[in-house]
C-alpha cells in the first residue's frame, strides 16, 4: 500500500497532469483534494489530446479508480459538460466518484467573482473567473451546498431560496447589478445533479477501503504551492489548500503517505496578478513563452515567465514536505546563451534571505540573486538518452539538485508520455 501525493511546487501549471498521468499508471486509485475547475490540464497520449479541469486525469485508465474528493469544489454544469467530451473521445466513466460532501459551485459564485474581481480595481488577483473564492467563502460561513444537498430535491430548494435571497441583496445594493433567477437555476442545476447522482458517494470510505485492500493511492494537486491560500503569496492565492489538503479534503489520514512529489518547471510561470521576483520583461522571457507555449489552459491567457526560482522550492518543499522533484521541460530552455538560477534574495539593507517573506512590502522589495550558468543550442525535445546531453544542461540539473537538496523522479523533455526519464 503507497500514498503518493503530486503537488505544484510553483504558481500551477508545472505540468502536473503529465506527473500524474505517468505515476498513475502504478496507482489503482487517482483522486482530487482541492481546487475546482480552475484548473486545467492536457494530457497527451498516442497522439491524443485530452483536457481537463475538474477531472483528475486518472480518468484516461478504464480500470482506475477516479475520485472527486470532499476538498474540491464542483460546478455540475462544467462537470457534467466535460464528462460529456471526454465520452466522445471514448472515456468511460465506470470507475468515477464524486464526494458527497464535495461543496457545488453555482451561477451566483461565478457572479460574484466577478464583480469582486472588478471592485478590486488595481488589486485584482487575475482569478479564472470559475466562482473558486465565493464557493470556498460559502463552505467556510457554513451556508454552501454540498453534492447531497443538491441531490434531494427539497433541501435544494429550501438552501438555494435561502442563499440567493442573500446573494441577489448584494448584487442589486452593493453591486447596483440585476439579481438573478431562482427557476432558471433551480431547475437546470437540479437536472445536472441528477445526471451525476450514480457517481456520488462517501468518497472517504472508499479510498480508506482501498488502502485497507493494500491499493496504491495517487492524490493529485491541482494549481501549486505557491497558490496555496496559507503558504502562497497572499492574497495573490487561490482559496485552497494545495499544500496537504488532501488530508481534509479526502479524509485520509496523514500516515497514509510515503511520497510526496514535488512538480516544477525548469524555469517559472504565474498567470494572474501578485509578487514575481525573478519574473523576466525582456527578450528571454518572450522567448521562454513562446517555446513553451506559456498560454493558460482555461482562460488562455499569456503566463507571467521568469527564472527559475530555488527561495521557492525550497520554501515548497518545506511546507509541502516533498519528498522528490520532478522536472518538467528542460527542453524549452535549449538555445538561450545563458541560463540563471535565483538562489536567494537581497533585501535594501544589503542582506541576502533565502526564505521566501510573508510580507507582499517585503517581497516587493526583494532583488533576486542569481546563479548564471551557460546555456546550451541543443535541442532537447524528446531525447531521454541523458548521458547524450550537452554538459551545459547536465550541469543546469546538478546545480538545481544542489539547491533543493532533493532527488528526480523524473526529467520530462516533451509532453508525451514517452518523452520521459524516469529517474527513481
Ligand atoms: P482562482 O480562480 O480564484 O483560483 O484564482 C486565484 C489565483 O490562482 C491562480 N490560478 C491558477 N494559476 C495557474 N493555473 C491555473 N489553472 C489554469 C491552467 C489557468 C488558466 O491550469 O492553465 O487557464 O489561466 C490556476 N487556477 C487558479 C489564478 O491565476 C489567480 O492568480
Ligand atoms: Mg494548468
Amino acid at each position: 500500500m503507497t500514498g503518493v501525493v503530486v503537488v505544484g511546487m510553483q504558481w500551477g501549471d508545472e505540468g502536473k497532469g503529465k506527473i500524474t498521468d505517468f505515476l498513475g499508471r502504478g496507482s489503482d486509485v487517482i483522486a482530487r483534494y482541492q481546487g475546482g475547475d480552475n484548473a486545467g490540464h492536457t494530457v497527451e497520449v498516442d497522439q491524443t489530446e485530452y483536457k481537463m479541469r475538474l477531472i483528475p486525469s486518472g480518468i484516461l485508465y478504464a480500470d482506475k479508480l477516479t475520485v472527486i474528493g470532499n476538498g474540491v469544489v464542483v460546478n455540475p454544469e462544467s462537470l457534467v459538460n466535460e464528462m460529456q467530451s471526454l465520452q466522445q473521445q471514448g472515456i468511460s466513466f465506470a470507475n468515477f466518484r464524486i464526494s458527497n460532501r464535495a461543496q457545488v459551485i453555482l451561477p451566483y459564485h461565478v457572479r460574484m467573482d466577478e464583480l469582486q474581481e472588478q471592485s478590486k480595481g488595481d488589486h485584482k488577483i487575475g482569478t479564472t473567473n470559475r466562482g473558486i473564492g465565493p464557493a470556498y467563502m460559502d463552505k467556510a460561513a457554513r451556508i454552501g451546498i454540498r453534492m447531497s444537498d443538491l441531490l434531494e430535491k427539497e433541501t435544494f430548494a429550501a438552501k438555494l431560496k435561502q442563499n440567493l435571497a442573500l446573494k441577489n441583496k448584494e448584487f442589486v445594493q452593493v453591486y447596483q447589478g440585476q439579481p438573478l433567477e431562482f427557476a432558471d437555476i433551480f431547475e437546470k442545476f437540479y437536472a445536472y445533479g441528477q445526471q451525476l447522482k450514480p457517481y456520488v458517494v462517501d468518497t472517504s470510505k472508499l479510498i480508506n477501503e482501498c488502502f485497507d485492500q493494500n491499493e496504491n493511492v495517487l492524490f493529485e494537486g491541482a494549481q501549486g504551492i505557491m497558490l496555496d491560500i496559507d503558504h502562497g503569496t497572499y492574497p495573490y492565492v487561490t482559496s485552497s489548500n494545495p499544500v496537504g489538503g488532501y488530508t481534509a479534503g479526502l479524509g485520509v489520514g496523514p500516515t497514509k503517505i510515503q511520497h510526496v512529489v514535488g512538480v516544477a518547471k525548469a524555469y517559472t510561470s504565474r498567470v494572474g496578478a501578485g509578487p514575481f521576483p525573478t519574473e523576466l520583461t525582456d527578450e528571454n522571457g518572450t522567448y521562454i513563452r513562446e517555446a513553451g507555449h506559456e498560454y493558460g489552459v482555461v482562460t488562455k491567457r499569456p503566463r507571467r515567465i521568469g527564472w527559475l526560482d530555488s527561495v521557492v522550492l525550497r520554501h515548497a518543499k518545506r511546507v509541502a514536505g516533498v519528498t522528490e522533484l520532478a522536472l518538467n521541460c528542460i527542453d524549452v530552455l535549449s538555445g538561450l546563451s545563458e541560463v540563471k538560477i535565483c538562489t536567494g534574495y537581497r533585501l535594501p539593507d544589503g542582506s541576502v534571505i533565502d526564505e521566501y517573506p510573508a510580507s507582499l512590502q517585503q517581497i516587493e522589495q526583494c532583488q533576486p540573486v542569481y546563479t548564471t550558468l551557460p546555456g546550451w543550442s541543443e535541442d532537447l525535445r524528446g531525447n531521454t538518452d541523458l548521458a547524450s546531453w550537452p554538459q551545459a544542461a547536465k550541469d543546469y540539473l546538478a546545480k538545481i539538485k544542489e539547491l533543493t537538496g532533493l532527488d528526480f523522479v523524473s526529467v520530462s523533455v516533451g509532453p508525451n508520455r514517452d518523452e520521459t526519464i524516469v529517474l527513481n
